[in-house]
Parts: C-alpha cells; sequence; structure tokens
C-alpha cells in the first residue's frame, strides 16, 4: 500500500475532507420558497435620495433575489411571483389565494421553509391570517421593508436575508408565522405596523419574539397563543371568507357607519371603541339592532395596546357582544372572519378570542 510521507497526507486529508464538507452542505441546503406579493421590498424610486417617495410593488422577484447572492450560503431559494401589488389593496381573495399556495407548499417534502415579501400596509394581517389557518410547523416568514431598494440605507435586502435565514432554520420551527423587520423576530399574531415613515415601524405590545443577526437566530420567547399546527382552523377547509368591517370610534360618533355596514350584510361588525374599547352612548342601541339581527359585535379599541376587558365599558354578557382581547381591530377582523367559517356563536367566538 503506498503511504503518502506525513505532510502529504495530512494536506490531502485536509482536502478530502473540506471537498466533501462543501459537497454535503451544498448537499443538504435547506430549501426557502419565496412567494412575491408586491409592496415596498420590491419598490422603485426615482433617485437614491427617495427614501419616502417612490412606487411600490415593480421589482420581479428574480430580481430581488439576484440582488442578493449573500442567500446561497443560507439556504436554495427559488421564488415565486403570487402578486404585484401594494398591500393597501389586498382583498380577501388575495389572503386566500396566498393562504391556499403557503398552504399547498408547506405540504411539499422539498421545501422546508416559506418567505412571503409583502406591502407593509396589511403585512400584520396577512401574517395573522395565515398564523390561523397554515397546518404546518415548518418555519413561515412574512417580511417588507420601509425604504425601496433604490434608496440610500434600504431595509429590503438585510430584511430579506433575515427572512431567509429564519425560514432556513430548524429553530424557527413550531412558532407560528413569523415577521423579520430590523433585526427583530415578531410573531405574526402580535406585531403591528406602528410608524408609518420610520425603518423600525413594526412592534409588538408584547415584544419581538427574538432577534436574528448574522444569520443566527437569539430567541427570548415563545408564543402562547394557538396557532398553525395547534389551529382548529385550516385554510384547506375554508371556501370563502364572510364579510366583516370595522367601525371607528370618535368623539361626537354617530350610527351612520354601523347602519350602513348592517345594510350592506356583514356578517361580524367590529367597533374599535375609545379607551378601553368604550361605545358612545348614542350608538348602542345600533349596536344591539345589530346583535339581534344576527351580526356579531366585536368590541375593540382604537388604543393600541393594552386588552379590552369584558364587561367593564360595556355589559357585554347582557349584550351578548364579544372583546377582542389585546387584538387590535384589523387583527380582530381577520380572526372574526376565519372564526366565522367555523361558528356563529357568540360564546364559540369569545373562546376563540381568547385562545388565538
Ligand atoms: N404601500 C405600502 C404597501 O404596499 C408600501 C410598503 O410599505 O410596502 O404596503
Amino acid at each position: 500500500m503506498r503511504i503518502f510521507p506525513p505532510a502529504h497526507r495530512w494536506l490531502a486529508g485536509l482536502l478530502l475532507s473540506a471537498a466533501s464538507a462543501v459537497a454535503m452542505a451544498q448537499a443538504v441546503k435547506p430549501h426557502v420558497v419565496v412567494l412575491a406579493t408586491g409592496g415596498t421590498i420590491a419598490g422603485a424610486g426615482a433617485s437614491a435620495a427617495n427614501s419616502a417617495t417612490y412606487a411600490a410593488a415593480k421589482v420581479p422577484v428574480d430580481k430581488l433575489l439576484a440582488g442578493l447572492p449573500e442567500l446561497a450560503s443560507v439556504a436554495k431559494v427559488s421564488g415565486e411571483q403570487v402578486f404585484q401589488i401594494a398591500s393597501e389593496s389586498f382583498t380577501n381573495d388575495h389572503l386566500f389565494k396566498l393562504g391556499q399556495r403557503v398552504s399547498a407548499l408547506a405540504k411539499q417534502a422539498d421545501v422546508d421553509g416559506i418567505v412571503i415579501t409583502h406591502g407593509t400596509d396589511t403585512l400584520e394581517e396577512t401574517a395573522y391570517f395565515l398564523n390561523l389557518v397554515v397546518r404546518t410547523a415548518k418555519p413561515i416568514v412574512v417580511v417588507g421593508s420601509m425604504r425601496p431598494g433604490t434608496a440610500l440605507s434600504a431595509d429590503g435586502a438585510l430584511n430579506l436575508y433575515d427572512a431567509v435565514s429564519v425560514a432556513a432554520s430548524k429553530d424557527a420551527a413550531g412558532k407560528g408565522v413569523l415577521v423579520t423587520m430590523n433585526d427583530e423576530i415578531q410573531s405574526g399574531r402580535d406585531v403591528s405596523k406602528t410608524i408609518n415613515i420610520k425603518t423600525e415601524a413594526f412592534k409588538s405590545q408584547w415584544g419581538p419574539l427574538g432577534m436574528v443577526v448574522e444569520g443566527k437566530n437569539y430567541w427570548f420567547r415563545a408564543p402562547v397563543k394557538r396557532h398553525t399546527t395547534q389551529s382548529e382552523f385550516n385554510i384547506d377547509d375554508i371556501q370563502a371568507l364572510p364579510a366583516v368591517d370595522i367601525v371607528y370610534g370618535y368623539s361626537n360618533m354617530n350610527t351612520t357607519g354601523i347602519e350602513a355596514y348592517g345594510k350592506a350584510g356583514v356578517k361580524a361588525l367590529i367597533h374599535a371603541g375609545t379607551g378601553n374599547g368604550s361605545v358612545a352612548a348614542q350608538a348602542v342601541e345600533s349596536l344591539k339592532t345589530l346583535r339581534a339581527s344576527g351580526v356579531q359585535i366585536v368590541r375593540s379599541a382604537r388604543v393600541p395596546d393594552g386588552f379590552v376587558l369584558r364587561n367593564a365599558e360595556q355589559p357585554d354578557d347582557k349584550y351578548d357582544w364579544v372583546v377582542a382581547h389585546d387584538l387590535r381591530p384589523q387583527k380582530a377582523r381577520i380572526l372574526a372572519m376565519v372564526a366565522l367559517t367555523k361558528t356563529n356563536d357568540s360564546k364559540e367566538l369569545q373562546r376563540i378570542f381568547w385562545e388565538y
């Protein structure tokens, strides 16, 4: 048997193990699918100085991914252009189609994680919807940006890199739908856009779940509300989303909006009340009439943080109303829509609002 001299033997061993390590790494890289829907992360401005004036939903997903070669070191990435819209224009139809695509991909054995690039305006609603109806423990990460990629100090590239990195991580599994913005990993349930022009726009009153820094996740808490695999809801069982709308409470409140939504045939009305979900005296009878006609009334609050106490500002038991707990009106609307696909019993709805 030919024996290599010691030095050559060591070098040959090193080269062989390095080559096999690279081959192994490439072969076992997680496969992350990026579903692009538009938004600022796909936006373009006239000049680098335009960090807030630009057109959203312009850059296609293949260009987004080509502009981020660093992704190759994190995962095997494939892209799909699901929509190309600004997210303020999302409809239930968009939500439904996206949910069906995410659910189908999550079932594929060759898909390890899913990223959705999305406008920031309604990102929180989509993230919560997917959190409720997609039955998978695989990481699903929704990501956007506050500045277009053409701007100075654009945030989209790092946000997208973080999203793919988290979606490729085994330790991100089973934590519900996640949102990566501004180095933070947020719960899709808890997070909202709280500032309309800063890169640190996305906050949760309960804090982020963790941070992602240079492709490594640092976790500090885990969700306690039901989600994904623990959910009783499944996009595969839902045929359509019912009409649920929101009325806003304010000084000099009137009943025009409440009555108009009643005539329009909503199945539930979210009341974004002042303070702890307070309802103006002049609006109570209209809401009671709507309830009596079979419409569910859900008391949320226009005040962003805290949670609405049942039977505090209003006799919810007596009026047979539901409280939205800590959910902001736009999130309460998502949960009410999903819940109504299963039940129209107000006590069941209240259970669902406690649990999700
Ligand atoms: N119009 C916003 C949207 O598409 C742009 C953005 O911030 O993503 O949600």
